[in-house]
């Protein structure tokens, strides 16, 4: 996708985020503005525009964002009290960056809702 896409950029290192976890495959990073004590962003390096086409095109990546977002949750010492993984999906759903990421709330008792 590369350049017109946030998160490619952010893969290619050519914006700055804080990093918390890297695989060959996949990306951790702290939520610019986040709604939880912990909010991590959790994403495929290869481009897939939401968690749909990304678990349909390929379900391994997917399960390897979802493995990265449990280690994350256990770095983060979210196990205990637990934590959300959530996927924007579209535009009733509130996407704005189309490249599939999962939010990782956590840190505290989370509403019914967030992000
Ligand atoms: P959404 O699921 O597409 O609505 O979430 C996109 C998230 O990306 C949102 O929580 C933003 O705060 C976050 N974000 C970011 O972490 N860094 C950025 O440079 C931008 C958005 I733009």
């Amino acid at each position: 996708m590369g350049t017109d896409c946030l998160f490619c950029r952010i893969v290619a290192g050519e914006i700055p985020a804080t990093i918390v976890r890297e695989t060959a495959t996949t990306l951790a990073f702290r939520d610019i503005d986040p709604k939880a004590p912990v909010h991590v962003l959790v994403i495929p390096k290869e481009h897939y525009a939401d968690v749909a086409t990304l678990a349909q095109g390929d379900p391994g990546l997917a399960g390897e964002v979802l493995a990265t977002a449990a280690v994350v949750a256990e770095e983060e010492g979210l196990l205990a009290d637990g934590f959300r993984l959530m996927f924007n999906t579209g535009s009733y759903a509130g996407q704005e960056v189309f490249h599939a990421h999962a939010h990782l709330f956590g840190g505290a008792p989370l509403g019914p809702m967030l992000a």
